[in-house]
């Protein structure tokens, strides 16, 4: 039987609706920067999310839906780079107009993860950079402080599905895999946290409330406060109505080591 030891947070769409609200957006004012009329609608970008990464995500709907164009300047790589960079520049200011809060229930928890000397970390596909200003934004200035290890972005070879972020962190923090939880969002990250052989707590946003989530231990519609209960829609809570270190230390006990 193991006890608690980590949380391990992805951060686009599970701490915060940073995707639709954050990077969407940023995505579209760099688009019109350049001089382009494409336009990433809600229910396009749902569609494109299935490529993680923002290079990738671009180099993907150019593909698929401008097959014949030709950057200016005639580099493809140097053009998506300088418009992955103009948007980050949106989504940082973004941040900083607090355009995108963090999700209900997510504050609650990293206090109390702290207070009971649960440690911290974040695997994700974003960079460092965004993922401090979305930290430094919605919870001050030293909250970067709060996470052991911040997994992000072009740090492993491979972006999720695959594990490699998540190899990457446990491995930082000494930890074995049956000691900690994973918090997700989307079928991309309990892959990739399954992969690693993680626990998976699913949080479902919009976005993702139609993934194949195959393999998670818990899911549930965000992660509730104490007067707004989360619902369950797959998993044994025994009572609870938000997640709590109580619930999530009762997952990482229960006898069945998901392995990969
Ligand atoms: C989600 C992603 C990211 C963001 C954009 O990552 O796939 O690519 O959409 O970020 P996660 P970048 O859920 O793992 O946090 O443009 O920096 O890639
Ligand atoms: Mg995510």
């Amino acid at each position: 039987m193991s006890k608690l030891a980590a949380l391990l947070f992805d951060v686009d769409g599970t701490l915060a609706d940073t995707e639709r609200d954050g990077h969407r957006v940023a995505f579209n004012r760099a688009f019109a920067e350049a001089g382009l009329d494409w336009e990433w609608s809600d229910g396009l970008y749902g569609e494109l999310l299935a490529v993680t990464g923002g290079k990738e995500r671009i180099r993907h709907y150019m593909e698929r839906f401008h097959g014949g164009f030709s950057p200016p300047g005639g580099c493809l790589d140097s053009f998506v780079a300088g418009l992955h960079a103009a948007k980050n520049r949106h989504y940082i200011r973004l941040l900083e107009e607090g355009a995108v809060p963090l999700r209900c229930g997510v504050e609650r928890l990293l206090r109390q993860a702290r207070a009971e000397g649960v440690r911290l970390a974040i695997a994700t596909t974003t960079s460092h950079e965004n993922v401090a200003a979305l930290l430094h934004h919605t919870l001050g200035p030293d909250a970067e402080s709060w996470f052991e290890v911040i997994g992000a972005g072009d740090v492993v070879a491979d972006k999720k599905p695959a594990p490699d972020i998540y190899h990457y962190v446990l491995e930082r923090m000494r930890l074995s895999p049956d000691e900690c939880i994973a918090i997700e969002d989307s079928a991309n990250g309990v892959r990739a946290a399954r992969g690693a052989g993680l626990r998976t707590v699913i949080t479902v946003n919009e976005y993702t409330r139609r993934d194949d989530f195959d393999g998670a231990t818990l899911i549930v519609d965000g992660m509730g406060e104490p007067g707004r209960p989360f619902s369950v829609l797959k998993g044994e809570v025994n009572g609870a109505t938000c997640l709590d270190i109580k619930l999530l230390g009762r997952l990482v006990a229960a006898p069945g080591h998901p392995a990969s």
